[in-house]
């Protein structure tokens, strides 16, 4: 019986000996059997006292072999946990990873470069030039002359006076309206051919609402050769087309008006949400408007000194926000302007 009760309690010892793997762990394991009030191998030694004489002998040399070997396993063990032993706030490798924040361009900027990209690789030259620009490169050399009705100030933002006094020698200056202006100071300098894309900011006199910021951001290109054909303009639209949405995607030109264009067409891709069947995407009408194209209107030919009869050229202008809305589905332009982080993370290409 008392053989048992010792055999137990080294059996015992030497489990709760394996899970004990912090200082603190052995140091109650050792309060545990060795404590002197509580302990269990004292209690066991005290026991002895009362324990039948002819007993006594061999159950004392029990426990005392005992409470050495427990002695010795617990002087090792401690040894070992104390080489191993780390500071509090040392590295646990087996936490998982804190993920950092990872930033992102934001989606207009996506956009944006994702068309630049697609006219780059065409070998198009990106240029950039300035936001303030003059009513020459803004709107006379576009053939869009004084009493045009886009000069209106209902929907241009004029940094001077939209009709200069007789005697003031300098041009009206202005938010660029579009980026058009660019092309102009490019063919001013530069013999065909020419090939080139112009992003940027533009602004117009309009509404902040759903659907109107006066700001927002253009891309326009133009080509200029000898023969340049709208054949031309077909096949390098569509091409963008198929290169922007990954796809082989049906498109159809409908027939527009831009006073620096001549034929003008607006371009429709297949709507990607549906498959063309219809959904709120496209306004159940199947198609997606993503750009304004056309055939470049010999009068800005001549205004920059480019033979008309010479040279052909088509242009085309991408409104960048309106296509981001139709891409993301997106219902009003104001979420691009309004940083929320919510939004932010939700619309990515
Ligand atoms: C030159 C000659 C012609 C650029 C063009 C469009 C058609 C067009 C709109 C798209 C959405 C403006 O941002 S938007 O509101 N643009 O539809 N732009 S042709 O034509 C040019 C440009 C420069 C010298």
């Amino acid at each position: 019986m008392a053989d048992t009760s010792v055999e137990d309690l080294k059996q015992q010892f030497h489990a709760a000996l394996d899970a004990a793997r912090t200082p603190a762990a052995l140091k109650a394991l050792r309060d545990d059997y060795l404590g002197r009030k509580h302990g269990r191998v004292t209690a066991l030694v005290k026991s002895i006292a009362t324990a039948p004489p002819e007993d006594r002998r061999t159950l004392g040399a029990a426990a005392n072999t005992l409470k050495q070997q427990i002695e010795q396993a617990l002087k090792a063990r401690e040894a070992g946990v104390a080489a191993d032993a780390r500071p509090a706030d040392a590295l646990d490798v087996t936490l998982p990873g804190r993920r950092g924040w990872t930033g992102r361009r934001h989606p207009l900027t996506q956009v944006r470069e994702r068309v630049e990209d697609i006219f780059m690789a065409m070998g198009y030259q990106v240029i950039e030039g300035p936001e303030v620009e003059d009513d020459w490169h803004n709107f006379e050399a576009l053939n869009m002359p004084a009493a045009h009705p886009a000069r209106d100030m209902q929907d241009t933002l004029y940094l001077s006076s939209p009709v200069p006094a007789p005697d003031d020698g300098r041009a009206a200056t202005l938010l660029r309206t579009h980026t058009s202006g660019m092309q102009i100071r490019y063919m001013e300098q530069h013999e065909p051919p020419v090939r080139i894309i112009a992003p940027g900011r533009v602004y117009r006199r309009d509404n902040f609402d759903a659907t109107h910021t006066p700001m927002f951001t253009q891309v326009e290109g133009l080509v200029v050769d000898e023969d340049i054909t709208l054949g031309d303009l077909k096949g390098t639209l569509n091409a963008f087309a198929e290169e922007f949405f990954d796809a082989r995607v049906a498109t159809r030109f409908r027939p527009s008006f831009f006073p620096y264009t001549e034929p003008s067409a607006e371009l429709d891709v297949e709507c990607q949400g549906c498959s063309g069947r219809g959904c709120p995407l496209c306004k159940q009408t199947g198609w997606i408007e993503i750009l304004g194209c056309g055939m470049v209107h010999p009068a800005v030919f001549e205004a920059v000194g480019y033979d008309p009869d010479r040279y052909t050229g088509f242009a085309f202008g991408v409104g960048i926000e309106r296509l981001a809305l139709r891409l993301y589905g997106v219902d009003d332009i104001r979420m691009f302007y309004e940083n929320d982080l919510r939004f932010l993370e939700q619309v990515a290409l």
